[in-house]
């Protein structure tokens, strides 16, 4: 027991275990064992972060520097994170399983977000509004919310985190980070750089414990002015009804059941490439994941078997290891529901052409890993392609022309994300508008940037993350009136 990691929880600029000292255990995906403990947050604790947090917001220094200063603090702690970013990379990769490969770029890309949004904290500016009353002066303020619960899920931690913090604290907001309870380390160990980069103790806490105890307290805390969360679509549900009880407000990243749709006027060798970087990597658990590829039937079979062709050499192991392609499933439950949506789809009569259960691999060890896996014959009704599966298993389902391609394509309930495979600028462009999902991209996929607007259509997520919305996301607008008449008018008119 004695190798095994113990973490606490930050609040108040405090390191603390749990109020009722109790703890929960973190497993390393490609081992098996356990390797950390973490602190089993509680309602109490919930109640201790967010009343630091609202004690950061209303009173001593953080209220009283000016949105440069904030951004100042922000880019401080972008250069942390970039210092840091190896060992935050090795964390992540022994708790979540994703490839230190990954995790490389991942970590040297994400100080970026605090780059930008400290650059954009003191360029939100409220306007003189050409008032039609006379003698009076009107203009607006963009003021922050106040406390905000950020809740993030297990597949990203470190990168989501940051499309939260970073907005939110250039608005001005105070934030308890709440992250999974599956992968809560390395955002314990980023709260060691919320100090050194100099923000006052209360500003940014964590803390740690399963989603239903902690997470549903500071959902449910009459002290939490905004709730973002990125997640699953039944927990997303629940947080927007117990934060629409209070009226707060919410923004939510849910899940995606997003098309790659290739055209038979593309360059196949690259859509195979999409193709596989949108379902495989990060062995398929991103909400982007491209799971339903859509292949016009002129090319269908042709695809296919360049596709299944390069899908066979992933080279699967040690997430450690620089050239592993696809690593092991993060979550124990979640491995289950991947093989469970292998069954249903096989009962549904799709066809696996590829994979299609779990990987025995000699490189794969006590890892729960699932073999990449491709199903071709799924019709667009079939639960397979309805449902998101969050692992790497890639649905193909023919069409035959444009117009069908949009009707699959926008044929679910969410809208995240869409790829499209052509050379026709005119099909380029009309795609772009007919798809209803929050990103579209054309010839490339799972491109993201701390620039670019990220969030879904329908039951893909409410609100948007990255870009300028961002920051208006964690901010609301005050309208101020003045009047320089000399002398009041009629008190029964209004004005
Ligand atoms: O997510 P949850 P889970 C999808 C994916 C996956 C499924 C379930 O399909 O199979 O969701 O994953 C916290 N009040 N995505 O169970 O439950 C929880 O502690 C407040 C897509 O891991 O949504 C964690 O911090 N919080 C997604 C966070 O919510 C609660 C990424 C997410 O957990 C809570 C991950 C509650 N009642 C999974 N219950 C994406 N959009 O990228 C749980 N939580």
């Amino acid at each position: 027991m004695s190798d095994i990691q113990k973490y606490k929880m930050l609040i108040d600029g405090k390191r603390v275990d749990a109020s009722g000292g109790e703890t929960f255990e973190s497993m390393n995906p490609f081992t098996g064992k356990t390797w950390a403990v973490m602190p089993r947050g509680t309602r109490e604790d919930a109640d201790r972060a967010v009343a630091a947090a609202k004690k950061a917001f209303t009173s001593g220094e953080w209220p009283k520097l000016t949105a440069t200063q904030r951004g100042h603090l922000l880019r401080k702690l972008g250069d942390l994170v970039a210092e840091h970013a190896e060992s935050l990379a090795a964390t992540e990769v022994r708790d979540n399983g994703k490839l230190l490969a990954e995790m490389g770029m991942q970590l040297k890309y994400v100080p970026q977000w605090y780059y930008y949004f400290g650059g954009l904290a003191d360029k939100i500016e409220g306007a003189v509004t050409p008032i039609d009353k006379p003698e009076h002066f009107h203009y607006t303020r963009h003021e922050p919310l106040g406390v905000v619960a950020a809740i993030t899920p297990w597949n990203s931690p470190l990168l989501l985190a940051a499309w939260k913090l970073a907005p939110a604290l250039a608005a001005g907001n105070t934030i308890v980070l709440k992250p999974s309870e599956f992968t809560s380390a390395s955002s314990l160990e980023y709260a060691a750089l919320f100090e050194k980069a100099g923000f006052p103790p209360g500003v940014i806490n964590v803390v740690t414990g399963y989603g239903h105890e902690i997470g549903a307290a500071l959902t449910e805390h009459p002290d939490v002015d905004k709730i973002t969360f990125t997640g699953g679509p039944e927990t997303g549900k629940r947080v927007y009804a117990t934060g629409a009880s209070q009226l707060k407000r919410v923004s939510l990243e849910l899940g995606g059941k997003s098309p790659n749709i290739v055209f038979d006027d593309c360059d196949m060798d690259n859509a195979v490439k999409g193709a596989i970087s949108g379902i495989f990597a990060a062995t398929g658990q991103t909400c982007i994941a491209g799971s339903r590829l859509l292949v016009q039937e002129s090319i269908h079979d042709e695809f296919v078997e360049k596709l299944v062709t390069m899908a066979r050499t992933a080279k699967m192991g040690d997430p450690m290891l620089m050239d592993t392609q696809v690593g092991p499933v993060t979550t124990v439950p979640q491995y289950e529901k991947i093989l469970s949506y292998i069954d249903i789809a096989k009962g549904e009569g799709a066809e696996v052409r590829l994979g299609g259960a779990k990987a025995t691999r000699a490189e794969c060890g006590n890892g729960y890993f699932v073999e990449p896996t491709v199903f071709t014959g799924v019709n667009n009704a079939m639960r397979i392609a309805q449902e998101e599966v969050f692992g790497p298993v890639l649905s193909v389902i023919p069409f035959k022309d444009e117009e069908e391609a949009i009707q699959i394509g926008n044929d679910v309930v969410y809208g995240l994300a869409a790829g499209v495979w052509t050379q026709s600028i005119r099909r380029s462009f009309i795609m772009a508008e007919k798809l209803r999902a929050g990103s579209v991209w054309v010839n490339t996929y799972r491109a993201v940037s701390y620039m670019a607007p990220f969030g879904g259509y329908k039951q893909s997520g409410v609100g948007r993350e990255n870009g300028q919305d961002a920051i208006l996301e964690y901010m609301q607008t005050k309208s101020v009136w003045m009047s320089y008449a000399t002398e009041t008018a009629n008190p029964f008119i209004m004005r």
